[in-house]
């Protein structure tokens, strides 16, 4: 009799990736509808606070990078649903569950972008933390993710840069702008670094998933990689880091980081943050919204079907 578990067990060892059709332990299946529903949904509440400037742009240009950026991530949400639902979830209940609370996604959307500078420090901060995570994800163990992951990748570095562009633009512009762009950095350094989830010794999930090749590389070493990314950054734009604890080790190679504010981030994920109540709102809204067009959508692919049928028969 064949042993599914065993095959399982094999293709994990043999780094050989998961399908759709392939057999996968409950709990297995479960946690990725987790992690690919939060990373969805996290695409489509990340386009709001961006969303905010779109009318406010400093230049045609920049509107027109924004306009795009902001319709990427849209399409990242569709390849992260449809990936969750090669594993069975359905996008309906996954909508409902966010808009209920059952569901989370990333701490740092809820978080408001108060000036131009918000804006460039995303694309910058949060697209460059996104990028160290995702690049790992191009390899985790489920194809369809790891395969969306690498189109999501090469989208996120165009965002990178353009957000590095345009703190650069600031950071060189008069004094008032440079002083923009610090603030934005004060505002999105540490929620940045919170990006990457708790500390090792405080994930539940780690472990598991880690065992699974899900996740390849622990929230703590991630965050490193950004750290150290990402300070060089910082000082190449004539800005500080607003860490006074900062420093380089040389030994190891690395820069430690003081303490993160975990109280700030656990009330977060307790919908306890600043923009949280708005984000969900404005979610709610749209999905409400939008409820004609699904229902129209769905009514003429019906027809279709139903006219295809009768041609067939
Ligand atoms: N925010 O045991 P762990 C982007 C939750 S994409 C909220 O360590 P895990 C693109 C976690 O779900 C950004 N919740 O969990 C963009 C769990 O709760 P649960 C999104 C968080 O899953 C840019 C609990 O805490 N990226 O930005 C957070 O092993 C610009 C315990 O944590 C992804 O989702 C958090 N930061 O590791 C868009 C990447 N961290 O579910 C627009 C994929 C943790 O048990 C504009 N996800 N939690 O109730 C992952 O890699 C993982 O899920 C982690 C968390 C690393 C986020």
């Amino acid at each position: 009799m064949k042993n599914y578990q065993q095959d399982f067990d094999q293709a994990m060892e043999k780094d050989i990736s998961i399908e759709p059709k392939d057999w996968m332990p409950d709990a297995y299946r479960k946690t990725l509808i987790r992690q690919i529903g939060q990373h969805a949904h996290s695409e489509v509440i990340g386009m709001l606070p961006e969303e905010n400037w779109i009318t406010r742009a400093p230049s045609l240009k920049r509107k027109a990078v924004l306009l795009a950026k902001v319709q990427d991530e849209a399409g990242h949400a569709l390849y992260l649903y449809s990936a969750a639902e090669t594993l069975g979830a359905d996008r309906d209940d996954m909508m409902d569950k966010l808009i209920a609370g059952r569901m989370k996604y990333s701490s740092i959307f809820n978080y408001p972008t108060l000036t131009w500078a918000d804006v460039a420090a995303i694309g910058w901060l949060v697209d460059g933390a996104a990028i160290v995570n995702q690049v790992a994800l191009c390899r985790t163990s489920y194809g369809p993710y790891a395969r969306a992951m690498v189109r999501v990748c090469k989208e996120e570095s165009f965002h990178q840069r353009q957000g590095f562009e345009a703190m650069m633009q600031l950071a060189n512009g008069t004094p008032e702008q440079k002083q923009m762009a610090q603030d934005a950095v004060n505002r999105f350094w540490w929620p940045a670094q919170m990006m990457f989830g708790p500390s090792d010794d405080n994930s539940p999930n780690s472990a598991q998933s880690m065992q699974w090749k899900i996740k390849l590389f622990s929230n703590d070493a991630l965050r490193q990689k950004f750290v150290d990314n990402t300070v060089p950054q910082v000082h190449m734009l004539g800005l500080t880091v607003p860490d006074p604890d900062l420093r380089f080790n040389e030994e190891t190679g690395h820069y430690e980081s003081g303490a993160i504010n975990w109280a700030e981030f656990n009330d977060i994920l307790a919908g306890k943050g600043p923009c949280n109540h708005e984000r969900i709102e404005a979610r709610r809204k749209a999905w409400e919204g939008g409820k004609w067009v699904r229902d129209s959508a769905a009514v003429y692919a019906q027809k279709q079907h139903v006219e295809e049928a009768a041609k067939v028969a």
